[in-house]
């Protein structure tokens, strides 16, 4: 694979980012060539320095090479989700596995992991940055969310994308408070690097990183990457998601937008 040309980082504020995130809900082209993108930012009547901002979201993160890759690449958080459910399909494999694809869409889905290997895929060498401090640099293979997204059909009133988990990260909160879940805004579900991750450095993903299929949601620091996916809801709001604030870590302090 050929690394794409550097891109500059993003100088500006998360907060910024993500109101510009609300500002263009609804738009489900993002993902398309920057001419495009800079005629969207016009035709929604934003200024010079928001249409700037969309062309800085949709850069790509850095891409490495296959002799970068960490041969020790860390599992942190979840590393084997104890449901007797999820334990359940690691014995068969997945087989009976599907994603679900819903909430705010026109046809929702339902995949199974031979259907996600038959819609459009991405091959990228990423570091993952994890806010407590370490880094490792891994090659991910998975569907494009933007194409899955298509394909179920987001409404108008669509804004996030939720991420729903297998497993349990806090097992003395009650009810959906202690699973695992993420949100991200429609300018990172229709970036080209956003993809639901089913291989690992050319292996199917092992337990310990996410599988069967996990988030890679490259311009985000680590805890947006949801491991463990099994439901992904097309929502107006999260404010009535577990804690309310849209992700698990989330709920317990850590900024939503988490741009790297
Ligand atoms: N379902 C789920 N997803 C998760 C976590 C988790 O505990 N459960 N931890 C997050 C954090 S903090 C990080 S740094 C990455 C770790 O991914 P890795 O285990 O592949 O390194 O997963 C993120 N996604
Ligand atoms: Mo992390």
């Amino acid at each position: 694979m050929t690394a794409p040309p550097p891109h500059r980082r993003s100088l500006l504020t998360g907060l910024g980012a993500s109101l510009l995130g609300l500002t263009l809900a609804g738009c489900d082209q993002l993902n398309r060539n920057p001419a495009v993108k800079a005629g969207l930012a016009r035709a929604e009547g934003l200024t010079q320095a928001a249409q700037r901002l969309i062309l800085n979201r949709s850069a790509l993160a850095r891409e490495f090479e296959s002799k970068d890759i960490s041969p020790d690449f860390r599992a942190n958080g979840t590393r084997r989700p104890g449901e007797p459910a999820y334990q359940a399909m690691v014995e068969t494999g997945f087989a009976d596995w599907r994603l679900q694809i819903d909430g705010l869409v026109e046809r929702p889905l339902a995949l199974s992991l031979a259907d996600l290997r038959a819609r459009p895929a991405r091959t990228q060498i990423t570091r993952h940055d994890c806010v407590e401090g370490w880094s490792s640099i891994g090659q991910w293979t998975g569907a494009r969310l933007s194409a899955l997204l298509d394909e179920a059909g987001l409404k108008q009133e669509a804004r996030y994308i939720v991420f729903h988990c297998a497993d349990r990260l806090d097992p003395n909160a009650a009810g959906d408070r202690g699973l695992y879940y993420e949100s991200i805004d429609l300018v990172d579900a229709f970036h080209e690097q956003t993809i639901l991750a089913y291989e690992m450095n050319g292996q199917t993903l092992p337990v310990a990183h996410g599988a069967p299929l996990r988030l890679r949601v490259e311009r985000q620091l680590g805890y947006k990457h949801a491991k463990y996916v099994m439901r992904v809801e097309a929502v107006e709001s999260f404010a009535q998601i577990a804690g309310g604030q849209g992700g698990f870590w989330e709920d317990r302090g850590y900024e939503w937008y988490a741009g790297i």
